[in-house]
């Protein structure tokens, strides 16, 4: 006798969602908990960041390629489609009995705890919130099961009816089913609506609560800086932005962004401090107010990521305020034998910076709290980043400071470990801005503009040929530092057709950049940037 046809066995597609509603039960649970404990242990972002870490590098270059600055996003979008199709299939296989569904979940509760204990910087604190998220999904998946499954009162266990009586009761309950089924209907709809209520709730209030609100506030608190030492206004043709150039300042919005952090560290400046120990003479434990009482220098600095190609974007200027690093070295002391300061970030990202770029008194590595007049923008580093002349970000830029430590060059960075190079000045390179490749211009005079860049060195000289002919000196604009950019423009008369116009700089080494090209990895892309465009 087979009575497992009577057994009640859900619809496909109630199954789904089930399970996809369980599993944003977890999600936003373990949010609020991760916010209210260690916002960086939140589910989603714990399994995003271990990915993140766990990707090999050619297949991060890759995403990097595909999808420029919104990689973090595209990584977050993937991550949902792929933990909503496992959620799916969870759910088709526990349409008989919830176990497999809670089983799953259970699993990557399990997951997302080891990702947290895998981030050693995490309190055990942490651990909260991926176990709140598995029992929270658990729970979720049991009850909307059970809500879905609900079958008509009264009927009883096949096992204890006798087969005539089951045949009976089984015409009986035809006549009840619709309304039985129109009950647990409502009973799945209600439990199910409640549900993502709920998770709504839980995830804003966690988003609300993760800091985003208190930065904003600890933003405004600390209001426009006053530096003590001013740098001098910007000239009027430091840029030529009216032929085609960025200008000179880069508004923050429009500041190129590199970081590894999936989620912005939001940190309140009450909450920041820094530690300066290692090979040092004193230990030191600043606050933020111990940093705003020391002698703050104003200077506009061009930042260049080692990622950038040839004719490339990241590479930006602003005008920075911050305590000049040697100082605070000066105050600790440094020991014989000390050759970089290992920065971290307080999401765990290192940065190591020669102790010699750090404490020439030439050159202004700054502990940088203001950009452009205002506090660090969130993304930028608030409160407290740092930023070194003429070294690119990823040895000197470390944003989110918390901890520099005076050592050798054995102890390895985030991006050395990742075979990037232990030293990485930033190279002399130019770049046309104007024409864009394979713009189509107006025959006769045309204005080629662009910008180079030498930092620390400064620029000297900027050359332009067209067609392979003859190099022509390019117009500069006015030098503000060499710790910054420099635009150029030329004023060329072209016949009709298609043109080829390449550039190259000269820094103020006597050194020309070269015409090799070599890629970003290990430490900086080389080579001309050619753009060919048609005079019509
Ligand atoms: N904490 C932290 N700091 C960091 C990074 C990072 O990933 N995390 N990236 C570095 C790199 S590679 C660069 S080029 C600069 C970029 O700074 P920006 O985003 O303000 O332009 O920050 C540096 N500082
Ligand atoms: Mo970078």
């Amino acid at each position: 006798m087979n009575r497992a046809s009577h057994q009640h066995r859900l619809g496909g597609a109630v199954a789904v969602l089930i399970a996809l509603l369980a599993v944003a039960a977890a999600l936003t649970a373990g949010h609020l908990v991760a916010a209210l404990t260690e916002p960086l242990a939140s589910p989603y972002l714990a399994v995003g960041n271990t990915a993140i870490d766990l990707t090999p590098q050619p297949v991060k270059e890759l995403a990097i390629d595909l999808f420029g600055t919104a990689d973090k996003l595209a990584l977050l979008v993937g991550m949902g489609i792929v933990i909503a199709a496992l959620a799916a299939v969870g759910g088709l296989v526990s349409r008989r009995t919830p176990v497999p569904g809670m089983t799953m979940i259970t699993g990557f509760g399990l997951l997302g705890m080891a990702a947290t204990v895998s981030r050693s910087s995490l309190d055990p604190l942490a651990l909260t919130a991926p176990v709140t998220a598995a029992l929270m999904g658990v729970a979720a998946f049991a009850w909307l099961h059970r809500a879905a499954s609900a079958k008509p009162q009264g009927s009883e266990p096949a096992s204890a009816r006798s087969g005539q009586d089951a045949e009976r009761e089984d015409a009986e309950r035809e006549e009840t089913a619709t309304e039985g089924a129109a009950g647990g209907r409502r009973r799945f709809l209600i439990s199910g609506v409640a549900v993502a209520l709920a998770s709504g709730t839980a995830g804003a209030v966690g988003q609300l609560l993760s800091g985003a609100r208190r930065v904003s506030r600890s933003r405004q608190a600390i209001g426009a800086l006053e530096p003590d030492v001013t740098a001098p206004p910007v000239a009027a043709g430091a840029d030529f932005a009216d032929s085609g150039t960025p200008t000179f300042i880069t508004r923050n919005e429009n500041f190129y962004r590199i970081d590894t952090a999936l989620r912005v560290p939001r940190l309140p400046a009450s909450e920041w401090g820094l530690r300066v120990h290692g090979m040092v003479d004193r230990e030191l434990n600043l606050t933020f107010d111990d940093l705003m009482d020391r002698r703050q220098l104003q200077k506009p600095i061009t930042m260049v990521c080692v990622s950038n190609p040839v004719g490339g974007s990241y590479i930006s200027t602003a005008e920075f305020i911050g305590v000049p690093v040697r100082d605070i070295l000066a105050e600790s002391g440094i020991r014989d034998g000390a050759e970089q300061v290992l920065s971290t970030s307080v999401d765990d990202f290192t940065a190591g910076t020669p102790i010699d770029a750090l404490t020439d008194p030439n050159r202004d590595a700054l502990l940088a709290v203001g950009m452009n007049g205002e506090p660090l923008p969130t993304e930028h580093g608030f409160p407290v980043r740092m930023v070194t002349p003429g070294l690119y970000g990823y040895v000197s830029a470390t944003k989110w400071v918390t901890d520099l430590e005076v050592t050798t060059w054995d102890a390895r960075t985030y991006w050395e470990k990742r075979g990037w190079a232990e030293r990485a000045p930033v190279k002399t390179q130019s770049r046309i801005d104007r024409p864009k490749g394979f713009e189509k211009t107006p025959a006769g005079r045309i204005t080629v503009a662009g910008i180079a860049w030498a930092p620390h060195t400064g620029i000297e000289r900027v050359e332009v040929r067209v067609d392979q002919g003859a190099w022509r000196a390019a117009e500069l604009s006015a030098a503000v530092n060499t710790d910054t950019w420099r635009m150029w423009r030329i004023e060329l008369d072209l016949p009709p057709g298609g043109h080829n116009v390449e550039s190259r700089a000269t820094d103020r080494s006597g050194y020309t950049q070269t015409a090799k090209r070599v890629p970003t990895v290990p430490d900086g892309a080389t080579g001309r940037h050619s753009i060919f465009f048609t005079a019509e």
